[in-house]
């Protein structure tokens, strides 16, 4: 065709026209992207990705990706005990698996031992209990440490985990300086979305530095942070947002390394990421591309040299959000989709997640169909053998420009304000980002958004699939019985004087301010005084001196002792908490986002109206308590419920997190409630909701209703009703739906005689 008749844009437009009937045919996308229906050459001028494996590193860090060698299989399990565990490992890894990733139970995250008064319904159950260096010994029992790389979500109690692991390599014959693998270290996310912090932020911070002084030392395989957008997605984060504040961590903990006095170069290689991969395939694809630009972006800015301390590597893992209760082997569709998203988008490692994912861990059925995702991706497809092979697709470049700059954006306004680790005392950050988890709540409830087998095309039975239930009674009492012989077997003067020196190290050490000034959070001293040095990493032999390796009041480094001392994780978790305290926090559940986007729609005006009616009969508006109980930090449910019902008009109480059942009763009752909303995530439903009824029974408030909702299997309703919960709402739950249903329950469109009474 000669260049005159070729067909331009405006005539693409008019032709495009004519078939929609002048319709627009944007789409707005929930991070504020308006997506056009064609992108050409035009949309990309002036934009060059690149090559792979040079910088900024836009089409991947390797030149030749997965042409040389594909990402690692690394799929996250871990649950009931370490033997348990340890038995699923090997036959993951004997099915195709390549590299470990270790969950620990809520317990262990939290810095309790098993045996802990406040642990009693979390114990193993989601994930596995570690306790002692015997535990994390029989975790990698027949596993060589120094040749399987093992990353390890922690980070409450990431000092004791970090240094049992060390321990647990030694007495395997490793080196430290071998011991290949991952710590996820990253607090910020923590205070922001994922709850497992133990300590207030200053020391949190402090712990972080320590780490990053002592692995680039000793540990130089070793990952020493997977710096982690993963849980703001999942928490209802856009991917702007996600991107934007995950890079925005990274600049920080950098800033906090350099002011403990770390030469960047020498640790940032050392640096990882975390991303969670969604639905919305090529913006995922777009944003790890657009996640390395930015990386390779603020290092430069921080005084990088080494181009590897510039290169974003990251693990990714399917959404756990995106997938269902309902219709759960569309869970199957969905994760194929993302795991390819994160494959075109160039990631390091991936865990693809189990179809009963919205339902309990993973069973060996369920953890083989997603560990064979990436087995046929890897294997079946050809799709590893060309780099970047979405490369110069004029969309997906579009797309990366336009994360990179809406994430600056934000990545600027962190930093006018301070850094993230203000940002996440303020708070914003964490407001922005359930702020859009109310906006998606909504467009889903309001079917704007489709959830095939959810909110569309749903079936009209489901038929409950077989789960993977842990007895944690059972559990709990085998991990007691080891802490016992334990403690029986150890030299209680060497452990005792192995945790006063970790105490007195927590308190001589100082913590690098959190309140920075400006642009120098750590300007004028109050630097982290970490001894540091050229020391070559150092052999078994002179780990074992009583200093500690040569680290002055380095926690990690005064943790290893404790660990050879065979103190336990709650022991080495306290001595620090003696000193540094240990921190909680109240939701503040935003207001008018999920009420708005039902302006004036007649069944939300007409329960608004029903809860005005209920409170004219109490002489007050209906009161629930959204409770969250046990360790279970995972608060978007309580949060997305507290939001919806107090727009209503409903009188919420958001409790804080991690009571007891017993902690919530009183609450309860202190407040006069009308109904308790249990929130449940993490397992802990069929210990911890009875326990909270028998409670509120014994103090003659049966009057006061309970009920449930989260992650709870089908299988389990029964018991729960029996035990007195008056209605469970699974994941999907349309809000309106569970608030008519509350409403119900406290005697909306009831006679008035039996209103007064249900009422009560
Ligand atoms: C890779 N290599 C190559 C190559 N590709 N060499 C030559 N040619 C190529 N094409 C080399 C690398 O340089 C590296 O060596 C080695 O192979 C391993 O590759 P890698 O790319 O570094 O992969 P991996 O070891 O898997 O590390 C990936 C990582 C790491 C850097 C992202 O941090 C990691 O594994 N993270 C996992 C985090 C995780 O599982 N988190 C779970 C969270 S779950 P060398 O020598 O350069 O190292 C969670 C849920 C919850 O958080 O509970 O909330
Ligand atoms: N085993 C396997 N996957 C788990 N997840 C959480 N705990 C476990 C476990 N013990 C996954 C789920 C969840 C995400 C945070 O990690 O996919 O959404």
């Amino acid at each position: 065709m000669s260049a005159e008749n070729k067909p331009n844009l405006d005539q693409w437009s008019a032709a495009a026209a004519r078939e929609v009937r002048g319709k627009d045919l944007t789409w707005a996308t929930p991070e504020g992207i308006n997506v056009k229906p064609l992108y050409t050459a035009e949309d990309t001028e002036g934009w060059d990705p690149g090559l792979p494996g040079f910088a900024p590193f836009t089409r991947g860090v390797r030149a030749s990706m997965y042409a040389g060698r594909p990402w690692t299989i690394r799929q996250y399990a871990g649950f009931s005990t370490a033997e348990e565990s340890n038995a699923f490992y090997h036959r993951n890894l004997k099915a195709g698996q390549k590299g470990l990733s270790v969950a620990f139970d809520l317990a262990t995250h939290r810095g309790y031992d098993s045996d802990h008064p406040r642990v009693t319904g979390d114990v193993g159950k989601a994930g596995v209990a570690i306790d002692t260096i015997d535990d994390m010994k029989i975790l990698f029992d027949g596993i060589p440490l120094d040749q399987m790389s093992v990353s390890m979500t922690m980070n409450g109690a990431v000092i004791p985990i970090l240094a049992f692991f060390i321990v647990a390599g030694e007495e395997q014959g490793v080196p430290r300086a071998q011991l290949d693998g991952t710590i996820q270290n990253d607090i910020l996310k923590e205070f922001m979305v994922r709850n497992t912090y133990i300590y207030p932020p200053e020391p949190s911070m402090r712990i972080i530095s320590d780490i990053f002084a002592y692995t680039s030392r000793e540990m130089p395989k070793f990952n020493s942070i997977s710096i982690s957008g993963y849980h703001m997605q999942e928490a209802g984060a856009t991917q702007v947002q996600e991107l934007a504040f995950t890079i925005a961590d990274g600049r920080e903990y950098v800033k906090y390394g350099v002011a403990s006095g770390l030469d960047i170069d020498k640790f940032a290689g050392r640096l990882s990421f975390f991303f969670a991969i969604g639905m919305n395939f090529f913006m995922e694809i777009a944003k790890l591309r657009a996640a390395r630009v930015l990386w390779h972006r603020v290092m430069t800015d921080l005084g990088a040299k080494d181009e590897r301390s510039k290169m974003l590597r990251t693990h990714c893992q399917t959404s756990g959000v995106s997938l269902t209760e309902q219709d759960p082997y569309n869970n199957v569709m969905r994760t194929t989709i993302e795991a390819m998203a994160a494959m075109l988008g160039g990631t390091q490692s991936l865990h693809t997640n189990a179809l009963d994912e919205a339902i309990a861990l993973p069973t060996d059925f369920s953890a083989r169909i997603a560990r064979n995702t990436q087995l046929v991706l890897q294997e079946e497809t050809g799709m590893c053998n060309v780099v970047d092979p979405l490369g110069g697709s004029y969309y997906i470049e579009s797309l990366t420009k336009e994360l990179v700059d809406k994430a600056w954006a934000i990545i600027e306004k962190v930093e006018a304000d301070g850094g993230m680790a203000k940002a996440v005392a303020a708070g914003w950050p964490k407001a922005m980002i359930e702020e859009a988890a109310a906006a998606t709540a909504a467009r889903i409830d309001r079917t704007e958004q489709v959830i095939v087998g959810v909110n569309k095309y749903r079936k009209d039975n489901e038929d409950p699939i077989e789960i993977l239930d842990v007895d944690n009674v059972a559990v709990r009492e085998a991990q007691i019985r080891r802490i016992q012989a334990v403690k029986a077997g150890r030299d209680e003067a060497a452990c005792t004087a192995a945790l006063d020196a970790l105490r007195e190290g927590a308190r001589r050490g100082q913590v690098p301010p959190l309140q920075g000034e400006g642009d120098q959070p750590h300007a004028g001293g109050g630097v982290s005084p970490l001894s540091r040095g050229d020391t070559p990493p150092s052999s078994l032999s002179d780990a074992t001196s009583p200093a500690g390796g040569g680290f002055e009041n380095n926690l990690l480094a005064l943790a290893v002792e404790c660990a050879r001392a065979r103190a336990t994780l709650g022991e080495i978790s306290l001595a620090m908490e003696d000193v540094f305290g240990r921190y909680g926090t109240t939701p503040t559940p935003v207001q008018g986002i999920y009420g708005g986007a039902y302006g004036d729609d007649a069944r939300w005006i007409g329960l608004k109206d029903g809860v005005i009616s209920v409170g004219r009969i109490k002489g007050r508006a209906p009161r629930m308590f959204v409770a969250k109980m046990g360790q279970d930090g995972h608060d978007r449910g309580a949060n997305l419920v507290s939001s919806a019902f107090g727009d209503l008009g409903f009188d919420i109480l958001a409790g804080p997190l991690f009571q007891t059942p017993a902690e919530a009763a009183r609450m309860a009752i202190e407040n006069d409630v009308d109904v308790v909303g249990a929130s449940s995530l993490a397992a802990g439903h069929k210990t911890l909701i009875p326990e909270l009824i028998g409670h509120l029974r014994e103090a003659g408030r049966s009057d006061i209703k309970v009920i449930a909702g989260g992650v709870i299997p089908a299988q389990d309703y029964q018991a729960l009703r029996d035990a007195g919960v008056q209605a469970i709402f699974g994941p999907g739950t349309n809000l309106v739906a569970a608030a008519e249903e509350v409403l119900k329950l406290l005697g909306h469109n009831m006679p008035p005689e039996d209103i007064s009474e249900a009422a009560e």
